[in-house]
């Protein structure tokens, strides 16, 4: 018998339009309204994740859980009490009327007293995830790997100084990379947490960069080997766990793909919290990873402007989310990737209800951004004005540039003979602004 964990709400969250004060109902997100051709549904591919929604009891570093959570109290049945946790996670996602979970190995199953053991219990939960999948229609966005949290791996995984650590990282992957293979997983992310250092003192960069990317490589081969057709993802993060992480940001990202020539191979999960930890804008990562042709998945959350760390707050403001949004229909939306919950509650959000609240709130604002962003898309609010302000660029002496025709000599003779003479002109970041606030403000955001 199954039991139900979410009773405050007895059936699922519906769109009831912004009119509705029913706090267990959508404003915004309605997945069948079509928006630029696509259902909304298809345009978010929204998941909820596993770790923080129901691994996570409510501890930080200074306090144990807060958090009204029945399935994680303690128990001698540890295979029934990830039974239970399953129960819980999909009741919830099904309530809520999404499409998508993810998680890691050691979110759904109970770690083992050997690799074997963790591997056999790993199977028995995946055995339970695809009865629970079947009966509700719910699909994997990705799947992972925790090879960050064990003692083991606490200098590192496949950048760890010892190579025993390193295969056992990789055993660890080609299970759970195997797993979100059998669960029909659309993506498999890496997350290299501890793919970093504590101190330059006793780190041997080049190593490290090696043994990185000799991992990746093996990761990259093994999926091809089994036929896993989803897309392998890296996550970037610029610290936290560790002082620093290789995978600093979209484009150290691609730079170390480039060099492992590993750029067919993988795209970039982009979270708005590992952004603004990196001195960036999500903006900033969204647009440089399509304009480079890495755009994977999004695992939408938010920092606070006020603290340096990985606060996970659920997304809030449409004004911050459309601009990503924008990018991302602009290079033609996310494929196989999603948008990933990766969100916390606040440690005082004690009620189960709570879950609910923050990813409704999060999802209308997702939904909200998403109007907004097709807005400026249909009145080429900024691409318009990109275009023209690079128009230059396709007549004869941009594409002589670009094309090698002119040479340094050439463009002198240009200049020196008084053919060029070039107007500085207004870049006009006022007046784009004003047009984004009217779009923002037309669809009462
Ligand atoms: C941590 C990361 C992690 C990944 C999955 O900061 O966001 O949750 O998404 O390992
Ligand atoms: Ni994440
Ligand atoms: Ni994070």
């Amino acid at each position: 018998m199954v039991q139900d964990f979410f009773t405050g709400l007895d059936g699922t969250v519906e769109y009831a339009g912004i009119d509705s004060t029913d706090p267990y109902a959508y404003k915004v997100y309605d997945k069948d309204r079509i928006v630029l051709g696509t259902r909304m549904e298809d345009h978010l591919r929204i998941a909820v994740c596993y770790w923080h929604s129901f691994n996570w009891p409510g501890s930080d570093v200074f306090g144990s859980g807060t958090f009204d959570r029945p399935w994680l109290e303690p128990t001698d049945d540890p295979i029934g009490a990830a039974r239970s946790k399953m129960d819980a996670a999909f009741e919830f996602v099904s309530k809520l009327g999404i499409p998508f979970f993810c998680f890691h190995d050691v979110d759904i199953a109970p770690a083992g007293d050997t690799f074997a053991e963790s591997a056999a219990n790993l199977d028995t939960m995946v055995g339970y995830a695809e009865e629970k999948m079947a009966a509700t229609g719910i699909k994997l966005l990705w799947g992972t790997a925790n090879v960050f949290s064990h003692p083991r791996y606490a200098a590192g995984a496949g950048t760890n100084p010892d190579p025993e650590v390193f295969a056992y990282a990789a055993a660890q992957v080609k299970h759970a990379l195997e797993a979100t293979h059998r669960l029909g997983g659309a993506n498999y992310v890496l997350w290299g947490g501890r793919e970093g250092y504590e101190t330059l003192l006793n780190t041997d960069l080049k190593q490290e960069a090696e043994q990185l990317g000799r991992f990746l490589s093996l990761v990259a081969e093994h999926k091809h080997k089994i036929g896993f057709t989803g897309t392998l993802l890296l996550e970037p993060k610029p610290q936290e766990p560790t002082k620093h992480q290789y995978d600093y940001d979209s484009q150290s990202v691609q730079g170390f793909l480039d060099r492992f020539d590993l750029l067919d191979e993988y795209r970039v999960n982009l979270e708005v919290n590992h952004a603004t930890l990196a001195g960036h804008s999500f903006h900033h990562e969204v647009a440089y990873a399509v304009d480079n042709g890495i755009l994977g998945s999004i695992d939408a959350n938010r920092g606070d402007y006020q603290n340096g760390w990985d606060t996970d707050q659920f997304p809030n403001s449409v004004e911050e989310l459309s601009l990503a949004v924008h990018e991302i229909l602009r290079g033609g939306g996310l494929g196989s990737g999603g948008f990933n919950f990766d969100t916390k509650l606040r440690r005082q959000s004690m009620d189960r209800m709570d879950l609910f609240h923050g990813h409704i709130g999060g999802i209308d604002t997702l939904a909200q951004s998403l109007l907004v962003a097709a807005d400026m898309i249909e009145q080429k609010t900024l691409t318009g004005a990109r275009a023209d302000r690079y128009a230059g660029w396709s007549g004869d002496l941009g594409t002589g540039i670009l094309d090698g025709t002119e040479s340094l000599e050439s463009l002198e003779a240009k200049v020196a003979a008084g053919d060029l003479d070039p107007d500085p002109v207004s870049g006009r970041q006022e007046y784009l602004e004003n047009r984004i606030n009217e779009v923002i403000w037309k669809r009462g955001g």
